[in-house]
């Protein structure tokens, strides 16, 4: 029978962390702490959202200290890139940007970071108030550029320039545990 609906794709998957994941110059996922806190992430297959793993993140966020688990383009780690290049998007396309998270009820501070065109960074919280998976949307224009910390070369110029290079997430002081994450997306306006 014929069904004359076609479905529109309301996401473009640009993350699913399929890949063998590892750190380090040459890594697949660039991460690290500094001042006390500590972060390791690893590839599972225990617990995923999508395809056959997701990243599983062991952290300690001590107060005064730092960490960040990023993917994307111009990071240290140098093959950390999307399954699409941002240069080929179609941004004004989107108006959020979603990822799936495996939550423990924590109540710890979680942030998602993306530095824009410019190199600013900017920042979209939440709270990890949940058990298992949930997608969490994060709308463009409810991310604040950030005024604890801005790269060297950023703009500072106060507007979200696209393309987007890179995400980073981050789990805020004080708090420690374990947390998944799995398929990042681009969600249509
Ligand atoms: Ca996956
Ligand atoms: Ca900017």
């Amino acid at each position: 029978m014929w069904i004359g609906v076609c479905l529109a794709e309301d996401s473009l998957v640009i993350d699913d962390f399929e890949n063998p994941i590892f750190g380090g110059p040459e890594g697949t996922i660039d991460f690290g702490s500094g001042n006390g806190s500590e972060v390791k992430v690893i590839a599972t297959e225990e617990i995923k959202y999508s395809g056959k793993q997701a990243i599983k993140v062991d952290f300690k966020a001590k107060e005064g200290g730092y960490m960040w688990v990023a993917r994307g383009f111009d990071l240290d780690a140098s093959n950390s890139q999307w399954l699409v290049n941002p240069q080929d998007i179609n941004w004004p396309d989107y108006y959020a940007i979603s990822f799936y998270m495996y939550g423990t009820d924590s109540k710890a501070d979680v942030v998602l970071d993306i530095k824009d065109k410019g190199s600013e960074m900017w920042r979209f919280l939440f709270k990890d108030d949940f058990s298992g998976w949930k997608r969490i949307i994060c709308p463009f224009d409810k991310f604040f550029s950030r005024t604890d910390w801005q790269p060297d070369s950023s703009d500072r110029n106060g507007i979200l320039d696209f393309p987007l290079k890179s995400y980073q997430f981050e789990i805020l002081p004080s708090a420690e545990g374990t947390l998944y994450f799995d398929k990042v997306e681009l969600v249509k306006k």
